[in-house]
């Protein structure tokens, strides 16, 4: 039915009952619920929503527990859609009560009117996509049908309550409370045993204010968690101040930012900082009570390094050791098994504190597990406790629980969204689902969500779902689709940020894990909330990328794709470089080039430490060379790989691949000796391969005094460097050695013809273009030249070369030449490996602490180099992301 006559007609009778026909039905009166009816009323769609609850207020209707309270600043936790509305309303404090934010958002829906389009009291049972109206159908408890064009689901992320999973609760004869069902009527516990099970932010919210009112409490602790002070009190003056200054940037900057809160991005990593600053920095964030602050602010490597992590989670242990008396019950508090912020962290008032009052016990249950609980308390593996009261602070079934009540949601086909999501939610965006038509959801599964300030993300959510509602209705759509392929891509961009985090190690609601039998996977899109924004306002410029509109008077339209193939934080680096709107290094000259690249490289992260660095001078083809070599930590003797630098072979020199060398000699326990080969203009073909095969002969002759191992060297080399490194194992070959156990070619340039489709593809927008390559070679050597295996090592006689491993980068343009040098060695006998780094441009296994996607390969390619040496392999770190597969063997072609 056309929207017109919808409209026309708001209700219609069906079979005795009466249906209303909407244009948009939303469920969930929550922070998403209410600002959705407000905006999709002032774009004219008629709209209603749908809550089981007797009042608006979502999460904050039913968590009424005491000590609940938002745990982002309330400056920041609030609408920013309309200036006047932040000037209306002023908070108490800096994390507002339960109450308080229900206050506001009832504030809220009494300023905008919206409770006449609110149905309370009334739970959606079902929902089924009727093709041949193109419309939902909504169920609900009482029998009342809504039918809607769309459907949007603004359920929230901890709305479902997850059952206890212990065995006996039904036989307790005393008082049982949800912290996510807390009663409206006080709850008296005066004089009572209490219990609390569970101690995730609602139990150590709530665990200190229950123990001011019982007479005994125990709490049932399984896993410790982190939490903080969270020095409540009046909003902070610096915060408030900031905002005041310039709302509308604060608020903008917020919605860029990474977690929806306006802090910077941290450059600093923790090995660059001495014990006492990091100290320093740490206490200034304990101080500060703000969890967006110490999870982002402290140092640049805490949220995606094990060891930048570790760091903090021993400095808060010290803390939970200085503030609980009896030792035994610190150690039971102290996290444990996961990285600080992999889990939720807490936000306190006094809660490690309670554990010294003399009516509180903790219970550790990962010493004696709950075995049931009976008529008169409960029982561990060692004890029983009697007790009145027990408080569940159990958790939700988080991101799809609330989601998946709705049961069943029928889309195309009479496809079940349970079945669909059988292995876990698979969604675009975190907005859609692919063969569940005109369905949105607010913060689904796949969306930064539950990992950024929601209050941030539920505006940008419902602003982007409501614009392309309009947009759609412009263009005479009415129906709109995700494509298979776009959320597949989706899947894969979001198990690539997941990768780049900590969260895999940590079992938690994030992942499914606190819900037997539910899938396991990061559910919050982690690649932070200004990336995603962008992402999501990219897909609306590319024509709906990744969608399926059609209407009734207009032709289909699928611009079908996957809005991002690089990986997340190439996309940054690449991001950002095009916003420095740099002019094209080829037109800088040699020299200009050389300094732009000195001042870049001022701006990466100081490589990690190693045992030893130093300079030197070696004999090249044509007179001394500079050198720097990276010695392990480790005891001697090492073997030793000779390095080549990229550059093109006019930049760079033996320091400008540092971060990498350093990375590599930690990772390989080998010294790297990289070389300042001579560079063109000024030495032209053949000057740097010559002085690469000199320096490579002088190292090996000069291993036992450089402190290395005696006997064959390995060489590797990255770009122009990896040419270098291919060139030289050929003229070692030839000219009697020395002795190359193995080569690590690193994107290689290997042949002089730009005709493969990789030139083309990636001519441009990934740093390296096309008219640079075009430049290096019309600097280094002469057309005449270029054929010489000297250039280009593809033309080279290739059996008899040593061992190999080549890396190749999907957005790189030298990526066919190197494809087609590892086949070519294959080809002529030579054992090869091959990876393949999806979603990585030329610079990426270089940029060490900046492309964290790139440690596995970086692990692979240290391994190799072990292996050449005939070193033990390290500890395999696993298919590091954005690696297509684990290197494959190619197998010498037959004869
Ligand atoms: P959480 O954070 O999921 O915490 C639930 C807690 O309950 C957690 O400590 C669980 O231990 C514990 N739990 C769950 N089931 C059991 C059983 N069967 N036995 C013992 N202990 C159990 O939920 P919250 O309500 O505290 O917080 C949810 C979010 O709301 C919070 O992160 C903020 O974003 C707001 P476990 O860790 O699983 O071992």
């Amino acid at each position: 039915m056309p929207d017109a006559a919808v409209a026309a007609s708001s209700s219609q009778a069906t079979g005795g009952s009466t249906t209303q026909q909407v244009d948009v039905a939303v469920v969930g009166a929550g922070f998403a619920g209410l600002y959705l009816l407000h905006r999709l009323r002032k774009a004219g769609f008629t709209a209603i929503v749908l809550d089981e609850a007797g009042d608006v207020g979502g999460t904050w209707y039913w968590n009424r527990y005491p000590g609940a309270r938002c745990d982002i600043q309330t400056i920041d936790y609030s609408y920013t859609f309309d200036p006047e509305l932040e000037t209306a309303w002023k908070w108490s404090e800096k994390y507002a009560t339960q109450p308080e934010i229900l206050r506001y958002l009832g504030f809220v829906t009494e300023r905008y009117d919206l409770r006449r389009d609110i149905r309370f009291r009334t739970k959606v049972t079902a929902a089924n996509w009727d093709q041949a109206t193109e419309r939902w159908q909504l169920a609900t408890y009482d029998g009342a049908t809504i039918s809607c064009r769309y459907y949007i689901m603004a359920t929230g992320c901890l709305s479902a309550p997850k059952p206890p999973e212990i065995d006996g609760v039904k036989d307790f004869k005393g008082e049982v409370y949800f912290t996510g069902r807390w009663p409206h009527e006080e709850v008296k516990l005066a004089g009572k045993r209490v219990a609390v099970i569970g101690t995730g932010s609602s139990g150590i919210q709530a665990i200190p204010l229950l123990a001011d009112q019982a007479a005994q409490l125990t709490v049932f602790q399984r896993t410790p968690n982190f939490a903080l002070p969270a020095h409540n009190g009046p909003a902070p003056a610096d915060r408030a101040a900031l905002l005041e200054s310039d709302r509308a940037t604060y608020r903008e900057q917020a919605r860029w930012s990474l977690a929806g809160v306006p802090w910077p991005q941290q450059t600093v990593v923790s090995w660059q900082l001495s014990d006492a600053e990091r100290r320093e920095r740490f206490e200034q964030a304990w101080a500060a009570g703000d969890l967006v602050y110490i999870l982002t602010q402290l140092w640049a490597d805490q949220a995606v390094d094990v060891d930048g992590n570790a760091l903090i989670c021993e400095l808060i242990r010290e803390k939970i050791h200085g503030i609980v008396k009896d030792p035994e019950t610190a150690a039971a508090l102290s996290p444990f098994d996961h990285p600080f912020g992999a889990k939720r962290p807490c936000l306190d008032t006094n809660y490690y504190a309670t554990y010294n009052r003399p009516n509180v016990t903790l219970v550790n249950l990962r010493q004696e597990p709950i075995r049931q609980i009976t008529a008169s308390g409960i029982a561990t593996d060692k004890r029983t406790f009697d007790i009145d009261v027990i408080v569940f602070a159990t958790g939700f079934d988080a991101m799809t629980g609330a989601i998946m009540a709705v049961h069943p949601i029928t889309g195309r086909g009479g496809k079940s969204l349970s079945d669909a999501w059988a292995n876990g939610p698979q969604t675009y965006l975190g907005l859609t689902v692919a063969d569940f038509p005109n369905l949105f959801m607010i913060t689904g599964p796949g969306s930064p969500s539950v990992l950024s300030n929601m209050a941030v993300s539920i505006e940008q959510h419902a602003d982007w779902v409501v614009d392309r509602l309009v947009a759609m209705k412009e263009a005479g759509f009415t129906t709109l689709e995700a494509t298979q392929t776009a959320q597949a891509g989706w899947a894969q961009h979001m198990a690539d940020c997941a990768a780049l985090t900590l969260h895999r190690l940590a079992n938690t609601w994030y992942t499914g894990a606190n819900v037997p039998g539910k899938a396991w996977g990061v559910m919050p899109y982690t690649g932070g909330v200004g990336p995603y924004r962008s992402i999501c306002n990219d897909v609306a410029g590319r024509g709906m990328l990744g969608f399926r509109l059609t209407g009734p008077n207009v032709a289909e339209q699928c611009n079908d794709g996957e809005i991002v193939r690089l990986q997340p934080d190439v996309r940054l680096v690449l991001g950002m470089l095009a916003e420095m709107n740099l002019p094209p290094i080829e037109s800088l000259g040699a020299q200009g080039a050389r300094d732009f690249l000195t001042e870049f490289n001022k701006g990466r992260p100081a490589g990690r430490p190693v045992g030893e660095v130093g300079d030197g001078m070696l004999q090249g083809a044509a007179g001394p060379l500079p050198y720097r070599l990276y010695r392990p930590a480790t005891p001697g003797p090492h073997p030793i790989v000779v390095y080549f630098h990229g550059g093109g072979w006019v930049l760079g020199d033996e320091q400008s691949d540092d971060p990498f060398c350093r990375d590599m000699c930690r990772r390989t326990g080998m010294i790297f000796v990289s070389v300042g080969y001579r560079h063109a203009p000024e030495h032209r073909f053949p000057a740097a391969a010559e002085d690469g095969y000199a320096a490579t002969r002088w190292i090996a002759e000069h291993a036992a005094d450089l402190g290395g191992k005696p006997g064959p060297v390995t060489v590797a080399g990255w770009s122009a460097g990896g040419n270098i490194a291919a060139v030289t194992c050929q003229l070692a070959r030839d000219r009697g050695g020395p002795q190359i156990a193995g080569q690590l070619l690193i994107c290689p340039v290997t042949d002089c013809t730009f005709d493969r489709p990789s030139y083309t593809e990636n001519a441009t927008g990934y740093f390296v273009t096309r008219s640079l390559m075009y430049w290096f070679w019309d600097i280094y050597c002469s057309p005449a030249d270029r054929t010489d295996p000297r250039v280009s090592p593809l033309r080279g006689k290739l059996d008899n070369l040593p061992q190999a491993f080549v890396a190749t980068c999907e957005f790189d343009p030298l990526r066919d030449e190197g494809i087609a040098y590892a086949e070519a060695l294959a080809a002529a006998g030579v054992p090869v490996e091959q990876l393949k780094g999806r979603g990585h441009f030329h610079s990426s296994l270089m940029m060490v602490d900046v492309v964290i996607t790139g440690v596995g390969a970086r692990a692979q390619m240290a391994n190799a180099l072990r292996r050449f040496a005939g070193l033990p392999e390290s500890k395999h770190e696993g298919v590091g992301p954005g690696v297509a597969a684990p290197p494959h063997q190619i197998d010498a072609a037959a004869g």
